[in-house]
């Protein structure tokens, strides 16, 4: 799987380079790539914004530099690719949506700033035969740009590509579960902790007795959530 970020701050995405996707980045398990939306922008001042059409506050990030660059992503890769546009109007990005962009063979996220992107560069790609483009948003609140989003949303898809988690055997879990069925709490050593014990049945060695008690704390947690919402 190859990741493409396109933004106005490349430099947002160097954590990537640590921990698991960093290694799997390494082993060319992942390919990932970012490219400067200034690259793309003319004149002496390199600017990719302007005021919006019919006025209000903040600027919008004008088209050209943006058709440029992913026409410029279109050109360098063959095939079928997904495009993603972070934004807060989009569809809320679930565990689903990882499991569905993880299938695909390039990634291309198109980060926004200001107030967002003209949506003619939405509508544009949205009729072109080589992209399925996909608008998300990673929840309810309002973020400054698109880069958080993406690396929000590189991270849940990176850990389902295989060879790009550590320990495969949570992954399997996870799938065989459903989701929330997995959420129940975890404990190590030592057994006592500021006169805390870990519940005596993890300790047992009893497995189904350990399964059961984890399927009811699980429960037990989503209810206490559910019961704050
Ligand atoms: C934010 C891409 C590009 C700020 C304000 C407005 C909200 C309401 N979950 C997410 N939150 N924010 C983003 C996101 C994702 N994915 C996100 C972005 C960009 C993604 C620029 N911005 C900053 C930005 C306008 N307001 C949007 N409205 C609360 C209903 C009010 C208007 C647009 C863009």
């Amino acid at each position: 799987m190859k990741f493409t970020v396109i933004t106005i701050f490349p430099e947002y995405f160097a954590p990537l380079s640590l921990s698991l996707i960093g290694k799997a980045i390494e082993k060319e398990a992942l390919e990932f790539e970012t490219i400067d939306l200034r690259k793309f922008a003319p004149g002496n001042r390199r600017s990719v914004d302007d005021t919006p059409y019919g006025g209000g506050a903040g600027m919008v990030m004008s088209p050209e530099p943006w058709g440029d660059a992913i026409d410029e992503v279109l050109s360098k890769n063959e095939g079928v690719l997904d495009l993603v546009f972070p934004t807060p109007a989009g569809s809320v990005f679930n565990q689903r949506t990882a499991e569905s962009l993880s299938t695909s063979n390039h990634l291309v996220f198109a980060c926004g700033r200001y107030e967002g992107i003209d949506a003619r560069v939405v509508d544009f790609y949205r009729a072109h035969l080589r992209i399925r483009l996909h608008e998300i948003s990673i929840g309810d609140y309002v973020i400054n740009g698109g880069e958080g989003a993406a690396l929000v949303t590189i991270e849940a898809v990176a850990r389902l590509i295989p060879g790009v988690i550590g320990n495969p055997d949570s992954l399997l879990e996870e799938s065989h579960n459903e989701i929330g069925e997995v959420e129940y709490p975890v404990y190590t050593k030592p057994a006592i902790w500021r006169g805390l014990a870990v519940p005596d049945v993890l300790l047992s060695g009893n497995h189904g007795a350990i399964q059961n008690w984890r399927r009811d704390a699980a429960r037990k947690r989503k209810g206490a959530q559910n019961g704050r919402e």
